[in-house]
């Protein structure tokens, strides 16, 4: 039997030297958000590598999460994932069209049987037998179905895929539901955003491309690499949340000065993912960077959860109360999360609660209450 090519082969194939190689490694180490050390050992495993077939399916979805896909910041990264893996079905980027592009993945699914990585974008309708949606005479439903029994695993790639999105939003005439709703028997992980951050989808695809498995996930089916910390965790305008510095409109003083738009309605505290980190555009900048809040587009129910510009704490108490709370605790010198709040946070981010201002507010101090 003729031994399948690895992705060591391909690449020498093609004239990528053994320093470029090596370069392209770097660049997917970080991704995957390991440490340089790991750079050697991500060599030798992608060095070895079987060319994984994928095949992409898109639903319910404003293409976006394509979009973002493909305007990868690194087009070192994005090379790599292009080059190394056999992209044998995406109705957008494929050239077939019509019963031949069909054809073209029904070989493929029979070909890599059990082995190669469905991605998907959108979310599937299950109202009235799912005919809000269908491809070549298939429901959404039909179609999944049939391509995830033959796939190693599943990536959701987006919000709609991962929790529904936009289609899922109040009152979902379509009865749009995830992907992990409908796929039970196989790894499904999901990569959230509306729409996800491009490095984050390379990274979790380099991660498979190099280890043969999904990365570690969250309790909502996240890569914890890049969804373990909160958007709030690592924003740059934290200080000034934590010293009670709020913007009160989008053209105040707090506005020109770059202070906390948690009053402007930012989700951050409640969103889990890495905008703040890796932002987007090639690492230059990010919403909260360009002066608007983050509207928590990573996280389930994003549409329903209350509006874009309402501050999270006033589902729970009147805005001037919290906004009281949070300058008197920014008042104690930076000192805003006190030891309640702070064992608060950390069990919230550990099982993503939603956790308000109210709760992070520090108690008063045994002496101030009596
Ligand atoms: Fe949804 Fe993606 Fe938002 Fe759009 O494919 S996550 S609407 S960016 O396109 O699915």
């Amino acid at each position: 039997m003729k031994k399948q090519p690895t992705l060591g082969d391909q690449l020498r194939e093609r004239g990528i030297s053994r320093r470029t190689f090596l370069k392209l490694c770097a660049v997917a180490t970080s991704a995957m958000a390991l440490p340089p050390a790991m750079i050697p050992r991500v060599a030798k495993a992608l060095e070895k590598a079987p060319r994984p077939s994928v095949i992409y399916l898109s639903f319910q979805e404003c293409t976006g999460c394509l979009e973002s896909l493909t305007r990868s910041h690194d087009p070192t990264l994005e090379s790599l994932i292009f080059n190394s893996i056999s992209l044998d079905y995406q109705e957008t980027l494929q050239a077939a069209s019509g019963t031949a592009a069909e054809a073209a993945r029904d070989e493929a699914m029979k070909k890599f049987y059990g082995k190669y990585l469905l991605l998907v974008d959108g979310s599937v309708p299950l109202k009235d037998n799912g005919i809000y949606s269908t491809i070549a005479g298939q429901t959404n439903i039909e179609t999944l179905k049939k391509a995830a029994a033959g796939a190693a695993a599943v990536v959701s790639v987006g919000t709609c895929a991962s929790f529904g999105g936009i289609p899922y939003a109040k009152p979902n005439p379509t009865g749009a539901v995830p992907i992990s709703d409908l796929i039970k028997d196989k790894p499904v992980i999901n990569i959230s955003g509306c729409p996800p951050i491009p490095v984050v989808i390379t990274g979790v695809l380099a991660h498979y491309l190099t280890f043969g498995e999904l990365p570690a996930v969250d309790s909502l089916g996240r890569p914890t690499a890049f969804f373990g910390d909160s958007i709030h965790d690592r924003c740059y305008r934290r200080p000034f949340y934590d010293r009670g510095k709020f913007a009160e409109s989008f053209d105040d003083e707090g506005a020109r000065n770059g202070w906390c738009l948690f009053r402007l309605g930012c989700k951050g505290p409640t969103t889990h993912n890495a905008c703040a980190t890796t932002k987007w555009n090639g690492g230059v900048s990010f919403p909260i960077e360009s002066g608007h809040p983050c509207l928590g587009c990573s996280e389930p129910n994003f549409w329903d959860g209350g509006g874009f510009y309402r501050a999270l704490s006033t589902t729970t108490a009147p805005l001037g109360v919290i906004s009281g709370a949070a300058i008197a605790a920014g008042a104690a010198g930076g000192a805003a999360l006190g030891a309640a709040g702070r064992r608060k946070r950390a069990v919230a981010k550990r099982e993503h609660h939603v956790v308000t201002a109210d709760e992070l507010k520090p108690k008063k101090k045994k002496e101030e209450q009596s």
